[in-house]
């Protein structure tokens, strides 16, 4: 077929083909979420309802793209891990980040009023995303657990905070300074100390963020002939564990394959 005389305005297109053979990891971060949150009234230090919305969002996402092979989830944010072989949309950097930023975003608008069927949407809220290639498992491993140790440090911080303001009746700026230059040893025992509050009981949920892997379920089924069986599956699983040490990793060969 004959070209158009415009054709070629393609080759102004640029390459953004990620690197071959490397872990693809694609993390969005919801914009102004800060606003967002006290907006639709959202609890503090977590909220629940928000989280579940978010790692909704992601199973959705872990579901309808290719190739993705685990989500870290904390806070306002998503990270989704591609396999390192995937050839997904060639493995260019806009397509990948603006299908899985789109269908997360869709899917918070879609699923909200599930989470908050008593808050109307405001606005419509909106995340970036970027996509970082990792050349290594252990470099991989290195990014997860320096999201879930963001999340643990924030949540220390803010669990302290909020403790002090709401049940110690605290005003914000006099918290602020109770915590500045304080270690995790001094936030744990002020925790516990004046609110008997034990950190390590709190949901895990808030303290270690969740994970969405990949495994294989049993469910129960009818055969044509009326007899009940059970059929193997695979789902997302959602988990509130430690990512940073081995026993995940070691639990779960299958995620990182040989390198690690
Ligand atoms: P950005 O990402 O630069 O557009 O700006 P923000 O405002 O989204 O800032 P970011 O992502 O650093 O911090 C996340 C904000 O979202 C932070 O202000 C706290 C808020 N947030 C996230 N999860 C919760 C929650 O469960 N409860 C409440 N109350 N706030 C939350
Ligand atoms: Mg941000
Ligand atoms: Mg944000
Ligand atoms: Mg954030």
């Amino acid at each position: 077929m004959a070209k158009s005389k415009y054709e070629y305005v393609k080759h102004f297109e640029q390459d953004d083909r990620l690197l071959p053979g490397c872990w693809l990891v694609v993390r969005l971060d919801g914009r102004g979420f800060h606003r967002f949150s006290s907006l639709h009234g959202f609890t503090k230090p977590n909220d629940l309802r928000a989280l579940q919305l978010a790692n909704r969002c992601a199973e959705t996402v872990m579901k309808d793209v290719q190739d993705a092979i685990l989500a870290y989830g904390e806070s306002d944010e998503y990270s989704f891990v591609l396999d390192r072989k995937t050839r997904l949309f060639g493995r260019r950097e806009s397509k990948i980040t603006t299908t899985v930023c789109s269908l997360f975003s869709a899917a918070y608008v879609l699923y909200w009023p599930e989470f908050f069927p008593e808050t109307p949407l405001q606005y419509p809220p909106s995340f970036d995303a970027r996509a970082v290639c990792y050349p290594t498992s252990r470099i991989l491993r290195d990014y997860l657990s320096w999201r879930q140790a963001d999340c643990h440090i924030n949540n220390l911080y803010n669990t302290c905070f909020w403790t002090l303001v709401q049940q110690g009746g605290m005003p914000e700026k006099e918290a602020e300074e109770t915590l500045r230059g304080t270690f995790s040893a001094d936030k744990n025992e002020l925790l516990f100390s004046r609110f008997g509050i034990n950190y390590a009981h709190l949901p895990a949920i808030f303290r270690k963020g969740t994970t969405l892997v990949w495994e294989e379920v049993e469910i129960p089924v009818t055969t044509p002939s009326g007899e009940s069986a059970l059929r193997r599956k695979k789902a997302v699983r959602a988990l509130d564990v430690d990512i940073i040490g081995d026993q995940f990793w070691h639990d779960r060969p299958w995620l990182l394959g040989e390198d690690t």
